[in-house]
């Protein structure tokens, strides 16, 4: 199995938390998008949408975060990521893409680089820009989990689910954007314990292979 992404994107981490979790062991392919690797043209023969993350598993390419998460969970059920029950698993689905749909869309490069391009933001309004939305999805997150019932340990009962993956890359951009936790105190419990699990440290940026020796993380 290969892992087409690098270090830094908080997409391709969603992916790497999932394949950790299950022990599903992989290689690295380092796509650096900063680098403009993703619009290269052998990237593109692989992933025509020219983003970061994309699985391959055999001849089978899977693109997208979300669905590579789905993907794992089908193909190798333990341990389970999605709950046993119906409104259970549309609960978790929501959440997740709450998170790594609604907030996630609005951040990337593609969308930075117009905010300074022709709409002639500079960089502290293109970080505002992301501030906000982050601080945002945050607290929609917050909302969503404080006085539900299903909120258990974590997001969805006792066991990590998609949604805390989705929630732990969430925290990824807070600290890069210097988002304040303070008001999603739920959000923060949450976080600590996928901080102290090793499936989530090991996918940390500071910890990929292609990370910068001087690059400790945010
Ligand atoms: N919805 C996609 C988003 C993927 C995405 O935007 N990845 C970024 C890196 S974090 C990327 O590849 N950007 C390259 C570009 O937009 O040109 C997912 O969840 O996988």
């Amino acid at each position: 199995m290969k892992l087409y992404g690098y270090y830094l994107s908080t997409n391709v981490y969603r992916a790497r938390v999932a394949l950790n979790l299950k022990g599903i062991a992989y290689e690295d392919e380092i796509v650096n998008v900063l680098k403009g690797d993703a619009a290269s043209p052998g990237y593109r023969d692989l992933n025509p949408q020219g983003k970061v993350p994309a699985l391959r598993d055999g001849d089978v390419t899977v693109t997208q975060s979300l669905a590579i998460l789905e993907y794992l969970e089908e193909k190798f059920p333990e341990p389970p990521l999605l709950p046993g029950d119906l409104v259970g698993r549309a609960r978790v689905r929501g959440l997740s893409l709450a998170v790594a749909g609604d907030v996630f869309a609005l951040l990337p490069s593609r969308v930075r680089d117009r905010l300074s391009g022709y709409l002639n933001q500079d960089e502290a309004g293109v970080r505002r820009w992301c501030h906000d939305w982050v601080r945002q999805g945050l607290e929609t997150l917050e909302a969503s989990l404080v006085d539900d019932p299903a909120t258990g340990t974590f997001c969805h009962g006792e066991t990590p689910t998609f949604a805390d993956i989705c929630l732990a890359s969430l925290i990824q951009v807070a600290r890069r954007y210097g988002c304040d936790l303070a008001p999603c105190p739920t959000v923060r419990r949450i976080y600590g314990l996928c901080e102290g699990m090793p499936a989530f440290r090991d996918a940390l940026a500071q910890n990929q292979s292609d990370a910068p020796p001087d690059f400790k993380g945010y």
